[in-house]
Parts: structure tokens; C-alpha cells; sequence
């Protein structure tokens, strides 16, 4: 356990650093309306062809940047309590560093200082018959098992200058179907509520502690949901929920509880919790839906973007080499196009090789020959008009680059 550990001071403002992390809104990233798939013709995707840096000098990495960028130390936590956070240096990825360490992983949220953790822990039951169940843990584990690779994204990933809200780790857990099946609902139950604990000394201006979320049976079942015990082959530490926290594959950090101490069957006019309406507008709802049956899944739809611009000497020529994610959805895509202003046309990035799931990202790189120095501002999109892009149209992952 990790609690003796405190934040460095950040090299920035830090009151200007949490502002611009807790407000987590969307930045809208500027340029005109997205035409989008207004030009017809299908691209066709170039085939995984020969490396065009091969025998190529690399010579530095170009930072990537944006509108409300401010730029942090990465790996450090910064801030307190619900306030706290911790950014994930997403240009370190490689093929072969695809999985982010647990001491980089991203942290939304620090252990609760003022939790009295039952031992052992315990999981209130609400809304079953024989209604003041309690669940051990421990009589848990006997489902305890790998369950994959998956990334979490925070739905507030709004930093351009690192977009850093991001990890993908490898889960230990008990699938959450196993957890429910040990419980009766109420014939009225429709719905579940899973909540976490949130004592903390400092108290936040912009969130409200108390997370929780109302999901259907058929919603967790979809998604693979587990109860989380440990990541990357170790127990969870206690910034990132231990003993126990949820995992929905596919949905946003902000519905994976951390610190779980109840489940609760409700029924179908639950209202939806405070933390529910919190995210609503980051997990791209309508309004504020007063009622969790009027809640879309919180699901990470298809994205993509750079995560750092390498500098080649390719003989006489000065070459560029983009690299980034391609992360979201449900479907694997590779039909990925890029766009370096918004005078020049898209074109088909080579994702190699193609993807083979969604459960997390997927690395793709792009050669370029910028036209001439100055500023570009690269976005990304999917060209296939049955896959929807809510973040990609309204270029919240635009990243800019300057080129001397
Ligand atoms: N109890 C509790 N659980 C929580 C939160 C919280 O504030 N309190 N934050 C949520 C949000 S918004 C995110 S993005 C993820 C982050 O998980 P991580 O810190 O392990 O990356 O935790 C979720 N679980
Ligand atoms: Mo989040």
C-alpha cells in the first residue's frame, strides 16, 4: 500500500491545473462544421506496405498541443480527494507498451483519506428479498479470474496537452453476473445501482462525492462487467479502488466504482444518482435526464488521435511520422482518415496490423511531408457512415503541431 506517498508540486499554477481538469468539459477544438463524409468516394485504405522509415535517422519528437492545453507533469499525483488526479503519458506508446503500468496509470479521484474500510470488506445488498444481505469479498473470490485487457478513459478527457485521462491495464476480477446471481431481487427490481465510498477530508467545488450508477442486468451482461480486485497481476492499490471496484468494458472510468460497498436493486423509476447527473453531459446525454431509465449507456464510442509527431532525416528530406490510438466502439474498424488542415482533403491512415478488438486501443502511424512550417491541427475520423463518432465530429481530440 502506497499511503505514505504525497504529490510533488506540479510545475504550473496548480489552482489553474485542477480549474482546468475538474471543469473536464468538452474543449471544442475550433475550426468550421465538419462536413463530414460529404466528399462520397470512399477512400481506399493503402495495404500494410513497406516501413518508410526504414534506414531513416530519428531525430526528435514534436509536442503535441491545443486549445486550453496546460501542460503537467505526467505520473504524479496532483491534488486531493475527489479533486485528484494523475495523467497518463500517452506518447510513450509502442507496440510492445500497450499496457500502462500500474504507477502510470491514470487516477480520477484519490483514496478516500476519512474511509473506515470494514475488514473484512463488506458489500451491502439493497432491493433483495432478505434485504439487509451483505456480501464478503471473500466468499467472492472463488470467481476471481483474469479478465482481459481493457482501457478506461475518464468521459472529462479534455486536455489537449496530453489527453492523459486514459489507461489501459490488464483486470483480475469476479464477472458481476456471478456477484448477482447470489442475490434475489425483488419482483420490482429492474435496475442496479452499484456505489463506492467517498470520505475525504478536502471537499471538491465541482464533484460530488458519492459516485454511483444504475445500469440494467442486460447493460453489465453486454459488457463483460466485473467486480475489479487487482490490475497488471497485482492486488488493486488503494488509488485506483481497493479492495474492489467496477469495471464495464467499453463504458467510461466515470461508471467504474471504485471502493464498492453496495449493490442495489431498484426499480424502474429510479431517479439517477448525483454522480449519474454529474456526467451526464460527458457522457453525451440529452439534458440532464432525471430518471436512470432515460440514461444512454455511458459507452465510449469510436475515436482516434495523434499521441506524438516523430522528426526523420530520410536522406536530404526532413520527414514526419504521426503516431496515435484508435480506441472506442464496438466494432473493429481500420477505416481511419486523417486530416492536417482544413484546406486539404482526408486521407487513409494504414492502420497495421488491422485491429482485432475494442477492448483496447490500437496503435497506427501516418508518414507526412507538411507543406511548409507553421501551425497544423490534426484530426481524425472513421469513414464509415453506420459508425457513430460523437467526440470525433466536434474534433474534441484536435491536436496541434508546429512546425519550424
Ligand atoms: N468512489 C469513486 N469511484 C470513482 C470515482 C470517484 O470519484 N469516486 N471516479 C470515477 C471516475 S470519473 C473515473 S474516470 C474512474 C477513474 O478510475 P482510476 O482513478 O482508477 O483511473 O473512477 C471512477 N470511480
Ligand atoms: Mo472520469
Amino acid at each position: 500500500m502506497r499511503r505514505d506517498r504525497r504529490p510533488r508540486p506540479p510545475r504550473v499554477s496548480r489552482r489553474r491545473v485542477l480549474g482546468q481538469l475538474a471543469a473536464g468539459g468538452f474543449l471544442l477544438a475550433g475550426g468550421p462544421l465538419n462536413t463530414l463524409f460529404a466528399a462520397g468516394a470512399p477512400a481506399r485504405l493503402p495495404e500494410c506496405g513497406p516501413d518508410p522509415f526504414a534506414g531513416a535517422a530519428f531525430l526528435d519528437t514534436l509536442p503535441l498541443t491545443g486549445q486550453g492545453a496546460v501542460t503537467l507533469p505526467f505520473h504524479q499525483l496532483l491534488g486531493r480527494g475527489l479533486d485528484a488526479r494523475l495523467v497518463t503519458d500517452l506518447s510513450r506508446l509502442r507496440p510492445d507498451r500497450l499496457i500502462t503500468p500500474t504507477n502510470e496509470f491514470y487516477i480520477r479521484t484519490s483514496y478516500p483519506d476519512r474511509l473506515q474500510p470494514p475488514d473484512p470488506w463488506i458489500i451491502r445488498v439493497g432491493g433483495a428479498v432478505g434485504s439487509d444481505q451483505t456480501l464478503r469479498l471473500d466468499d467472492l473470490r472463488s470467481d476471481e479470474g483474469s479478465r482481459g485487457v481493457s482501457l478506461m478513459e475518464c468521459a472529462g478527457n479534455a486536455n489537449p496537452a496530453d489527453f492523459g485521462l486514459m489507461s489501459a491495464a490488464g483486470w483480475t476480477g469476479i464477472p458481476l453476473d456471478r456477484v448477482l446471481e447470489r442475490t434475489t431481487p425483488l419482483t420490482t427490481a429492474r435496475r442496479i445501482l452499484i456505489s463506492g465510498a467517498d470520505q475525504h477530508s478536502t471537499t471538491s467545488r465541482r464533484s460530488t462525492p458519492g459516485a454511483s450508477w444504475i445500469f440494467t442486468p442486460d447493460e453489465l451482461a453486454e459488457a463483460g462487467a466485473f467486480l475489479a480486485t487487482g490490475m497488471n497481476d497485482e492486488a488493486l492499490t488503494p488509488d485506483h479502488g481497493a479492495p474492489v471496484r467496477l469495471v464495464v468494458p467499453g463504458w467510461y472510468g466515470a461508471v467504474a466504482v471504485k471502493w464498492v460497498n453496495e449493490i442495489r436493486w431498484v426499480g424502474d423509476d429510479e431517479p439517477a444518482t448525483a454522480h449519474m447527473r454529474e456526467f451526464a453531459a460527458r457522457t453525451h446525454q440529452q439534458g440532464i435526464p432525471p430518471l436512470a431509465r432515460e440514461f444512454a449507456p455511458a459507452i465510449v464510442r469510436h475515436a482516434a488521435m495523434p499521441v506524438r509527431v516523430e522528426r526523420w532525416r530520410v536522406g536530404e528530406d526532413v520527414m514526419y511520422r504521426v503516431v496515435g490510438i484508435l480506441w472506442g466502439g464496438r466494432q473493429v474498424t481500420d477505416r481511419l482518415q486523417i486530416r492536417f488542415t482544413h484546406t486539404e482533403p482526408y486521407e487513409p491512415v494504414a492502420v497495421c496490423p488491422a485491429p482485432e478488438t475494442t477492448r483496447t486501443w490500437t496503435l497506427w502511424s501516418h508518414a507526412w511531408r507538411p507543406r511548409g512550417p507553421g501551425r497544423y491541427r490534426i484530426v481524425l475520423r472513421i469513414d464509415d457512415q453506420e459508425i457513430p463518432t460523437p467526440r470525433l465530429d466536434i474534433y474534441f481530440y484536435a491536436r496541434d503541431v508546429w512546425i519550424a
